[in-house]
Order: structure tokens, then C-alpha cells, then sequence
């Protein structure tokens, strides 16, 4: 594949990932070689992990200048985790990946390539109707499909996944999110508050694999109130809107 323009700051961000870490550096180091993607450079944020995550960072950082971590001294969330890659990043392009490769890092180039042609956001779409049938649970499949789509329904646009968090962003775009969420929910928060201040949003299907190593760090019962107090956040988001476009218009808009 061509590589893609513009140099790219992926961020990683981890909390007790320490048996997966060997496998996901030698998969980056292979897509790196591979693909063209030489001018990339990875920011692993560790975020207060307990076992030897951020050990094993630094170590392969001392070795290769490719890999950055930064560390939090206790663990605060993947969203401040995230806040905290962002403000760490200056490429002209900035993805976010999972550390567990649940969706497979040899894509990014793909996403990569899509916000250097112009979108402003890219993210791997596991519930796109092209999308092939995620693996894992069939709880956790339900749910955040029926998340996604009550997002779907709320903002009225066709965008399929809110949830994931493997994506592609323009630096500029980044820069102007402001999200509150520390959890989970920071990840469909930021794609919420984009897709309302007017940003484009390019889906690229893609299958979601199950976690071959470590354990999984999301809670459910977390998810789905973070998940609630979200969706009423975005109610009033759309309704203010709706009401400052029925000022400017006199026309109410859906
Ligand atoms: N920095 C940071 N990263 C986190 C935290 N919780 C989860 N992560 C990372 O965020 C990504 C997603 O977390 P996962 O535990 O895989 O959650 P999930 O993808 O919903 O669930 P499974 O894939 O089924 O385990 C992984 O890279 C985690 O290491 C956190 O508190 N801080
Ligand atoms: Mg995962």
C-alpha cells in the first residue's frame, strides 16, 4: 500500500495489558515495515496499570524511537487516558487504536489514507450493515449495538458505530472536541460532539474480533448508566440546536 501522506501519531491507550503487549508490538512493527507507514510514530499511554504494562513500554521504547510512553501514576479512565495522547500529539494525523487488536492495527493505514483525502474522522464500523459478525459476547454485541443505533436515531445521520475506538482523526479536529467523559464513554462522546459541530464521518466496515490475551477492563453496569446520561446529554444537544436553527430560520429543522 502507498503510504500515506501526511506523518500519523497513533495512540494506544493501556491499562493492565501486559500479556497482549508482545503481540501488538510485533504486529505494529510489521505493519510499519509492510506498509509504509515509516513515518509513524506510536503513543502508548499507560494509565496507572498495576502489572508490568508500563515496564515492558519502556523498554521497547529504549529500544525503538518509533514507540513513546507516557504514564499516568494511577489509573483514571480511557477517556482521560485519551485527553491525555491528545495533547501529546501534534501529526498532522491522529489515530487511536485498542491494545488488545480487536480490530486489526495492519488497517490503519487504511483510515489513515481516508482522513488525508478529506474526512474528517474515520472509524472502523463493526455494526455497518457490510460489516462481517463480531465475535464475543452476544450481551456485549446487543448492547453496544443498541447504543449505536439509539445515537443513530438521536442525531439523524447515517453513521452505524459510536463505540469504537479504533479511528482516524484530523490534528485540527481533535483539537476542537471537548469531551467531559473519563470512562468508556468518552469514545462516543467525542464522535457525538463532532458529528454535531458539523464535522464529516467516514465508516470503514470492519469485523470485531474477541481479546486473545489479558482481560477484558470494561463494566458493564458502568457502561450502560456512563451510556444513559449520555444519550439524555445528546437529547439536549439536539434539542438546543433544533431551537437555535428554528431562531435563525424561523423553520423548525429535524
Ligand atoms: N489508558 C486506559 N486504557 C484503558 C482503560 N480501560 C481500558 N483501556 C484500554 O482501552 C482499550 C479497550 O479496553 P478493553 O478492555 O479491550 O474493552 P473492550 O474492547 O470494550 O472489551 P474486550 O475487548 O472484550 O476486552 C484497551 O486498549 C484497554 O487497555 C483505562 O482505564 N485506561
Ligand atoms: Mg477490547
Amino acid at each position: 500500500m502507498r503510504p500515506a501522506c501526511a506523518p500519523v501519531t497513533v495512540i494506544v491507550p493501556c491499562y493492565n495489558e501486559e500479556d497482549g503487549l508482545p503481540s501488538l508490538l510485533a504486529r505494529l512493527r510489521r505493519m510499519r515495515s509492510t506498509t509504509g507507514a515509516a513515518d509513524w510514530h506510536f503513543l502508548f499511554v499507560d494509565d496507572g496499570s498495576t502489572d508490568d504494562t508500563f515496564g515492558r513500554l519502556l523498554r521497547a521504547a529504549r529500544q525503538e524511537s518509533w514507540i513513546e510512553v507516557v504514564r499516568h501514576h494511577e489509573n483514571l479512565g480511557l477517556g482521560a487516558a485519551l485527553r491525555t495522547g491528545f495533547a501529546h500529539a501534534s501529526s498532522p494525523v491522529v489515530c487511536t487504536i485498542d491494545s488488545d487488536c480487536t480490530y486489526p492495527p495492519e488497517k490503519l493505514p487504511e483510515l489513515a489514507k481516508l482522513v488525508d483525502g478529506g474526512s474528517e474522522i474515520v472509524t472502523a464500523s463493526a455494526w455497518h450493515p457490510d460489516s462481517a459478525a463480531a465475535e464475543g459476547s452476544r450481551l456485549r454485541i446487543q448492547l453496544s449495538r443498541m447504543v449505536s443505533a439509539l445515537y443513530k436515531l438521536l442525531i439523524g445521520q447515517d453513521v452505524y458505530t459510536f463505540t469504537c475506538l479504533f479511528r482516524a482523526y484530523r490534528l485540527d479536529t481533535i483539537q476542537h472536541i471537548r469531551f467531559r467523559s473519563n470512562g468508556f464513554a468518552a469514545v462516543a462522546e467525542m464522535m457525538l460532539r463532532a458529528i454535531l459541530s458539523g464535522c464529516s464521518v467516514a465508516e470503514v466496515p470492519m469485523r470485531l474480533e474477541s481479546r486473545r490475551f489479558g482481560e477484558s477492563k470494561l463494566k458493564v453496569s458502568d457502561a450502560i448508566i456512563a451510556h444513559m446520561r449520555l444519550l439524555l446529554m445528546t437529547a439536549l444537544m439536539v434539542s438546543a440546536r433544533q431551537a437555535r436553527e428554528f431562531v435563525g430560520t424561523g423553520k423548525l429543522v429535524h
